[in-house]
């Protein structure tokens, strides 16, 4: 079975990998789908967020970055997965993975939604609250891999001269 794991992943997270991992012993194949065209204006470029999955995941074997734009399930289609795995926080992410996975399966009947459930000691964890600890120069090296604590502390040195 071929799945997808898509998202932003700026930048990818250890909660990000957890879910990579434990989605890469289900699936024979774990494609992860890195969106381009992000309204969240990133702070990584796309080839940025790509590099660094791939740094991070090059002991998976069965795991691929893919970059991809437009529709998900237009993308799940050209790559012939028909499992789409998510990660779920809290309830507050459930009503827009619902709503996503619904779309989703109304736009591509055979695109199955798949949900892990987050460890409980990275429930709390997003890209968004690294970067936040990150621009007050906080310690951000329980979030994140070291490669990516590199790439985050040079982005934002650069971002203050
Ligand atoms: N623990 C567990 N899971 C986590 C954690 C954590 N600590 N942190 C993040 N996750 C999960 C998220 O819940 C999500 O499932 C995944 O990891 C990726 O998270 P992000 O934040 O990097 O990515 P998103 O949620 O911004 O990705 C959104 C998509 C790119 C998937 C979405 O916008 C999309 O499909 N866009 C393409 C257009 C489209 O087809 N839209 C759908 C129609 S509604």
């Amino acid at each position: 079975m071929r799945a997808i794991y898509p998202g932003s992943f700026d930048p990818v997270t250890f909660g990000h990998l957890d879910i990579i991992c434990r989605s890469s012993k289900i699936a024979d194949e774990l494609i992860i789908g890195v969106l381009k065209n992000n309204a969240k204006s990133p702070l990584f470029s796309l080839e940025e967020r790509v590099k660094m999955l791939e740094e991070v995941t090059k002991d998976y074997h069965n795991v691929k970055v893919v970059p991809f734009e437009g529709l998900l399930v237009d993308f799940a289609k050209n790559m012939k997965a028909d499992i789409v795995v998510r990660g779920l926080r809290a309830i507050t992410d459930f009503e827009y993975e619902l709503q996503m996975a619904q779309t989703n399966h109304k736009l591509e009947e055979n695109v199955e939604t798949i949900f892990l459930s987050t460890r409980l000691e990275y429930s709390y964890l997003s890209s968004t609250i690294v970067k936040e600890v990150a621009s007050f120069n906080g310690d951000i090296s329980q979030f994140v891999p070291k490669v990516v604590e590199q790439r985050i502390r040079e982005k934002i040195q650069k971002r203050r001269v």
